[in-house]
């Protein structure tokens, strides 16, 4: 089986017909596309100072070539203070001296384009720096010219400002505590649904709206091709004609804090800015974008709207269904996932966006810990074969994947042993809140690990050496200590039955076979807790021109034991009067059989995924 085709079999389709995609013409570049996400703060250091950069990014293009991936959506680089790793911009127009110049940003999208690939930034917008000239200018005083740019509130009815309780709202920041922080000099409240020094903008007002349009705009004028819109659900509020913003539900009797996102997600005036948005900065531009809105809390029915090409307000969003489905109740409450639920989940949006509109598919980015650690099994045993399992059935879907740097190398889980070791202010914050209610450090500690950020931004293993070839200086985070253990780019690269190997072959398919990107998709055994199967079906037409039909069979097992498909599934195994060629297996050539075997055996080996194609 070779490292890089995807499979010897050709696809019976070759060209897709008119509304096999998001929408009623040609399916959009994107629709086949594969991208590929950096957390430059983790990704290579070019400067020995600990930091990842962007010429550090530059000199490792080679892997993302040799991967074949088509976009980078690059986490943000732009100057900020890193209350939240640069989720707190201070200057839209700049970059941060720790990540390089704008020069090193051009060297970077020139180097890209080159080589054939799109750059994708992060659009951080709901929010900005209490850096930012913006904010700055705006806590001045009360009268202000960009006062109205922020959320500016006086305390709570009746109540002394800094009094327990005398916020607006009772909305929690995403990183603890209150949403709201009282300035003294004005004794007003500022609006931050996440860090103290994240305040957010105002999008009521049309001058902030105006103002970034044409920083979107700027970018896109310097060769960006799209963007990728952080939070971008949240920048609507629920605001009474009086300025009023009404409390959460469910307050939590401890903090007296609700979360408050039905105040927030998906507000009154979401549609109507980011139509708004498309149509100051996308619409009529030549070049060929793309845009995706992270939108926590959106459903099924909410991204119909959003990713309808009709709408014309952004190609696709991440959804958050599946990443909360091993909570309870929150992420720092982690409990073993449910296939069920998955399967359910997946098949809910998979029907949904069938018709109109499209999915991002992902597992990971730098906000999730690492996939092959939490529903994978990161034993050595299993190890790779769950990560290629995983990434097999997640690539086979239909909608644009999203490939987590290092996750295409099977990068896992830190194993944390003290709460100095971690970074993000999500995680440390959490811990020190737990902590001051008179949690058990060791205990939440603990649950910590297993959720954190952190877990995605340890750097990137690229070799054996002591910081993986990161950097020649101390990292700003640990490197995990399984990169001596073969879990490195340089251990996997000429090994053909590596993750990365198999990682290739999945982006390799997309590109090659129609079906896998515009295909439809049918849930199989929605019922069984261990396999997870499904087919994608596409009738086009063949290189000849002539009408064709490819069916592609899905089916892996995500577990740690055996599976006998032959009761379960008879359908999914080759044999007489069941025309079933293998596409693409998981299990490279360590069964010593041929493809045909494979496709025969009825035993799914744990953690086996196959790519059958029926007769
Ligand atoms: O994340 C928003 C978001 O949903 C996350 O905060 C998520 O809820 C949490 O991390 C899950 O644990 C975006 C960025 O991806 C994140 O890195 C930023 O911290 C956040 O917005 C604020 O900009």
């Amino acid at each position: 089986m070779s490292t890089t085709t995807a499979s010897p079999l050709r696809p019976r389709v070759t060209t897709a017909p008119d509304g096999a995609g998001p929408g009623p013409g040609p399916a959009p570049w994107w629709a086949s596309a594969v991208v590929y996400q950096v957390y430059p703060r983790s990704f290579a250091d070019s400067d020995g100072d600990g930091v990842g950069d962007l010429r550090g990014i530059t000199s490792r293009l080679d892997h993302l070539v040799d991967l074949g991936v088509d976009v980078v959506w690059l986490s943000p680089v732009y100057a900020s203070p890193q209350d939240d790793n640069g989720y707190d911009i201070s200057d839209y127009r700049a970059v941060d001296p720790t990540f390089g110049t704008l020069e090193d940003l051009e060297e970077l999208t020139d180097a890209l384009h080159a080589r054939g690939m799109k750059l994708v930034m992060d659009l951080v917008v709901n929010h900005t720096s209490d850096e930012h000239p913006w904010f700055v200018e705006s806590r001045t005083s009360p009268s202000s010219a960009k006062r109205d740019w922020y959320w500016w509130r006086g305390p709570r009815e009746g109540m002394e400002g800094g009094a327990p309780g005398a916020e607006p709202t009772n909305w929690r920041s995403a990183f603890s505590g209150p949403a709201w922080s009282l300035d003294e000099a004005s004794g007003e409240y500022y609006l931050h649904l996440f860090s103290r020094k994240q305040p957010d903008l105002n999008w009521e007002n049309p001058d902030v709206r105006a103002a970034v349009h044409e920083m979107m705009r700027w970018w896109l004028d310097r060769g960006v091709d799209g963007f990728r819109m952080d939070v971008i659900n949240m920048v609507s509020k629920d605001v009474a004609a009086d300025g009023s913003l009404p409390d959460g539900r469910d307050a939590d009797p401890r903090t007296g804090l609700a979360g408050g996102g039905e105040h927030y997600l998906c507000g009154p005036r979401i549609h109507e800015y980011l139509a708004e948005m498309h149509a100051e900065v996308f619409a009529g531009r030549p070049e060929a974008l793309l845009t995706v809105g992270e939108m926590p809390g959106v459903t099924v029915a909410d991204a119909q709207r959003f990713t309808d090409p009709a709408s014309a307000e952004v190609d696709m969003v991440f959804q958050f269904e599946h990443v909360d489905l091993d909570h309870d109740g929150s992420k720092w409450h982690p409990v073993p996932l449910d296939l069920l639920a998955l399967k359910a989940s997946s098949g809910r949006w998979q029907a949904g966006l069938a018709e109109r509109g499209w999915n991002s598919l992902y597992w990971n980015n730098h906000d999730q810990p690492r996939i092959v650690s939490r529903w994978g099994d990161d034993s050595p045993e299993h190890r790779a074969a769950s990560a290629r399992c995983l990434g097999t059935l997640l690539h086979l879907h239909r909608g644009t994947p999203y490939v987590y740097q290092g996750e295409e190398i099977g990068m896992a889980n830190f194993p944390w042993a003290s709460a100095e070791q971690l970074r993000d202010i999500e995680s440390v914050n959490h811990l020190a809140e737990e902590v001051g209610h008179g949690g058990d450090p060791a205990e939440v500690l603990s649950r910590v690990a297993v959720s954190s950020r952190d877990n995605a931004r340890t750097p990137v293993q690229w070799d054996a050496s002591p910081s993986a070839g990161f950097t020649t200086g101390e990292p700003w985070i640990a490197v995990n200590p399984d990169h001596a253990r073969g879990w490195t780019v340089a251990d996997q690269a000429d090994d053909p039955t590596s993750v990365l190997a198999h990682y290739r072959r999945l982006v390799a398919l997309r590109h090659d076979w129609p079906v896998v990107a515009l295909g439809d998709f049918t849930m199989l055994v929605p019922e069984h807790e261990q396999v997870y199967a499904f087919t994608r079906r596409l009738e086009g037409e063949g290189p000849d021109g002539a009408p064709a039909a490819d069916e592609l069979l899905v089916v892996a097992n995500v577990g740690s034991s055996p599976v006998d498909l032959t009761d379960l599934l008879p359908e999914a195994v080759a044999g007489p009067g069941r025309d079933l060629e293998l596409v693409l297996g998981t299990v490279p050539g360590d069964g010593g059989g041929d493809d045909a075997d494979v496709a025969a055996d009825p035993v799914l080996a744990p953690w086996e995924a196959r790519v059958l194609r029926r007769g």
